[in-house]
Formats: structure tokens, C-alpha cells, sequence
């Protein structure tokens, strides 16, 4: 699929960071060095769902991981970041009868809305950007090598075979999320499993096929038509790209158990080898008036019409980032308007002649960013440089660079520089 354009990365004078990059790893729990191997840094963040996009809570976690993407990139290092889209699944199908309109249709609206709104959040964009629908063939061929290696096995449903993986097939199953079976169980009866469905070898063993529905989309396969599973499609299209093994796999908290651990298992099954990936990081919720923010329960904001009631991108941001990545927090005016008044403060702050040392600054924030991508810091560390004076004339220049490269923001009202 087509991507969006990339913001400007502006350089930054400087050492680079000194301290090592941790992160929390849900699987470990526990804060860990992610020490890249090599010159580029792989990443994998589960995409959208594309049928009411892009509320705040996606916007958070883009963010988060943007955030990462920055850090790594200011470290010198590439980044080889693959982000799908599930453009064919069940709430996608269920919203386009529901609306009386064509599943793609849908797909490509929201898509499209969803490249637009990460365009202006200046959101720096996947390398690969890959909707499951383009990666059919692939994702059969991925099917077909699990039921090859004896790790997946047919049930017969109303509309022909079904294909499920056995989860008991995958040495380190239960690993990703920590989780006690009850609890696995739970979620994912809750979380579009089928835990009761009767003749599966094990409640928990995911669907990787699903024979044609009438009346349902469906593509040919080895396996007769169908379509796929969902955990299954993040498998191959990260596989394919990362290979094994690759630095962070990224997304949601709701989506540790059973997406990840799914997606893991059916990775370790095809290719042989553990891990999927070296950790696990998961953004928290987005809520509103006391509930996550998710399109099942409706109460969403959509960043789209912020944009469009004229609130700036850079606002937006702040706003988002203001809190750590990792908790779960409510969306409220006043977080927004925080972010907006901060945003101003900012941009009085870089307009100025000269300022406090922009070098300290620099590795300050640096080393925020490098504590679990620190974010809330780094914003204390910019307003305190922008409360205090000092005689450094390059500073302002500095701290401009600084927030655009680190954290995404276009300070500058120089209109020919930006903000954009
Ligand atoms: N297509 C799948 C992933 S393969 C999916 O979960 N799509 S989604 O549209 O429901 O979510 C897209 C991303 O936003 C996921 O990483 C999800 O974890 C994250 N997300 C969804 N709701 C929230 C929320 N309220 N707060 C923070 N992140 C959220
Ligand atoms: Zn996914």
C-alpha cells in the first residue's frame, strides 16, 4: 500500500545520546536494553482496522511509536518499520452492511483519512505499509506451511473446512503475555476468539483460515476458498519483512493477549526459532469519560475533526504525549487545551534571541527519551528551558531542531520553514 510523506528529520548538533535505550517489555516484564544489532533497527506496530479511523487512541499509540522511530533514527541508526492494515475482517464487513456500502469502499476511505491524519500529526511513516488484502498470496502460503508442518489441522464447519493452529504446537506459548489460562481464556472469548467452538483440540488454538461465508468476501487457496484469521496475517507480513527475531514488536495494550501472544506462536511454529521479537511493547488506553476509546463502544474523538475545528497537529501532540505512553489515560478538554497553551509557550520560547545552554537541553531530553521513551520529562525539560533566560544565542535554533526531530513538532512560524 501507499504510505504518507515524511515530515523533515532536521539534523541536531551534538554528541549522540550516552545512555542505553530501554524499554518496558511486557514479556519480561521489566524495563530492557534494546540494543540494536547491526545499522538498522527492525519494528513492527499493528495497524488499524480501517472502519471509523483515526481516533485519539490510535493517534496515542502512533505516537508512542514514533517517538521510538525518532530516538533510534537520532541515533544514527535506519529503521525498517512494517505497520499492516487489516482491510478484511469482521467489524470491517459488519460496519459496510450496517452502512449499506461496499467493505472496500470502507477500507479505502478510512485509510486514506487514516494517511491523512498521520501526515499532519507528522508522524514519520512505515517503511513498509502492507494491507492484508494485498498480501493474500502470502498469508495462504503462510496458512498452508502451518497445516505442512503438521502445526495446524482442518474442522469442518457449515460452509467447508475451517483451519485452526495448535497452539500446543508452539514450545514457548504463554510467554508473551505471562498470562494463567483462565485469564488466557477470558480474553479471548472476549477478544474475537472462539474459545467454546465444539471439536477444537484446545479452546485457545486460533483460527488461521476461515472457509468462504456466503454472501462474504473470499479469496481461492490450496485450502479452498476463505480468508484469514487475524493474528495470522501480523505473523506473515512480519516474518516476511523482519524476519525472526527483529527489535520490537508494538502496539496497544489490548492487544498483548491474544493477538501477540498469537502472532508469536504462529512465527515460532512456521520458522522454527524463538523469539518473534526481542520485546514486546504496548501502549496503554486512551479513554473517555471513564472508558477506553474503541469503535465497538463508539466514544470516539477523531483526529480529523479536531483538525478540522482548526486545532494545530503540534497541539495535538503535546497533548498526547504530555502523559507517559504506557498509562492508561483520559482524553479531556483540558488535556487538550494544556497541549494548546504549551504549544504557545513553546513557540514564544524558540522566537527568542538567546536562551539556556541548548546543549544541555539536548542531552537532557535525550536521555528522557532513552528512559522508556520518557515523554512527560522531555515536555518539563522544554518548558523549564523556555521559563528560564541564559546568553546562549544558538540555543532557540537548538531547541526549534530539537522538538522537531525528537518529538515532532514544527516550532518555527517562519513561514518559509514551517510550521506545516
Ligand atoms: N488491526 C488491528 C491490529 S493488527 C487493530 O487492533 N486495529 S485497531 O484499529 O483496533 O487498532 C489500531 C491500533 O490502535 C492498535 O495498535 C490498537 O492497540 C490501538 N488502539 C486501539 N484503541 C486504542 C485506545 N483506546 N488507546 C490506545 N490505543 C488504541
Ligand atoms: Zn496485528
Amino acid at each position: 500500500m501507499q504510505s504518507w510523506p515524511a515530515a523533515a528529520f532536521p539534523d541536531l548538533a551534538g554528541d549522540a545520546c550516552a545512555s542505553p535505550l530501554r524499554l518496558y517489555d511486557s514479556s519480561t516484564q521489566a524495563a530492557v536494553e534494546v540494543a540494536v544489532v547491526g545499522p538498522t533497527a527492525r519494528l513492527y506496530v499493528c495497524g488499524i482496522t480501517p472502519y471509523d479511523a483515526t481516533h485519539l487512541g490510535h493517534a496515542a499509540t502512533y505516537l508512542a511509536f514514533d517517538t521510538l522511530v525518532r530516538v533510534w533514527r537520532d541515533r544514527g541508526l535506519a529503521v525498517d518499520y512494517v505497520q499492516n492494515v487489516t482491510d478484511i475482517d469482521d467489524p470491517l464487513l459488519e460496519r459496510a452492511t450496517r452502512d449499506g456500502q461496499d467493505w472496500r469502499e470502507v477500507a479505502a476511505r478510512e485509510t486514506a483519512l487514516f494517511r491523512e491524519d498521520m501526515t499532519a500529526l507528522r508522524v514519520l511513516p512505515p517503511t513498509h505499509f502492507v494491507g492484508a488484502v494485498e498480501a493474500m498470496e502470502e498469508i495462504t502460503a503462510f496458512v498452508v506451511g502451518l497445516l505442512d508442518a503438521g502445526a495446524a489441522y482442518r474442522l469442518a464447519g457449515p460452509h467447508g473446512d475451517d483451519v485452526y493452529l495448535a497452539v500446543g504446537t508452539a514450545a514457548h506459548f504463554g510467554q508473551v503475555g505471562g498470562l494463567d489460562p483462565r485469564t488466557m481464556l477470558a480474553l479471548s472469548a472476549e477478544r474475537g476468539g472462539d474459545p467454546d467452538r465444539p471439536g477444537k483440540k484446545d479452546p485457545l488454538d486460533a483460527l488461521l483460515w476461515l472457509a468462504a461465508r456466503p454472501g462474504e468476501p473470499s479469496w481461492p487457496s490450496p485450502l479452498g476458498p476463505g480468508r484469514p484469521g487475524w493474528h495470522v496475517e501480523c505473523a506473515a507480513i512480519a516474518v516476511n519483512r523482519l524476519g525472526n527475531a527483529f527489535d520490537v514488536q508494538g502496539g496497544g495494550s489490548d492487544l498483548l493477549f491474544p493477538h501477540h501472544e498469537m502472532s508469536a506462536a504462529h512465527a515460532e511454529v512456521a520458522t522454527g526459532t524463538w523469539p518473534f521479537a526481542r520485546a514486546y511493547v504496548h501502549a496503554g488506553m486512551i479513554g473517555l469519560d471513564g472508558e477506553k476509546m474503541s469503535k465497538s463502544r463508539g466514544n470516539l474523538v477523531f483526529v480529523s475533526r479536531l483538525r478540522a475545528a482548526g486545532v494545530d497537529p503540534g497541539a495535538l501532540r503535546l497533548a498526547l504525549l504530555s502523559s507517559h505512553y504506557r498509562t492508561d489515560r483520559e482524553w479531556t478538554d483540558a488535556v487538550l487545551l494544556a497541549g494548546q497553551e504549551r504549544l504557545a509557550r513553546w513557540r514564544a520560547g524558540v522566537a527568542r534571541e538567546r536562551g539556556p545552554s541548548g546543549d544541555a537541553l539536548v542531552s537532557a531530553v535525550r536521555a528522557a527519551l532513552a528512559d522508556d521513551l520518557d515523554t512527560p520529562r522531555a515536555l518539563r525539560l522544554v518548558d523549564a528551558w523556555c521559563e528560564a533566560s541564559g546568553q546562549d544565542t544558538g540555543a532557540p535554533a537548538e531547541c526549534a531542531a530539537l522538538v522537531d526531530r525528537l518529538l515532532g513538532i514544527a516550532l518555527s512560524t517562519d513561514p518559509f520553514i514551517g510550521p506545516s
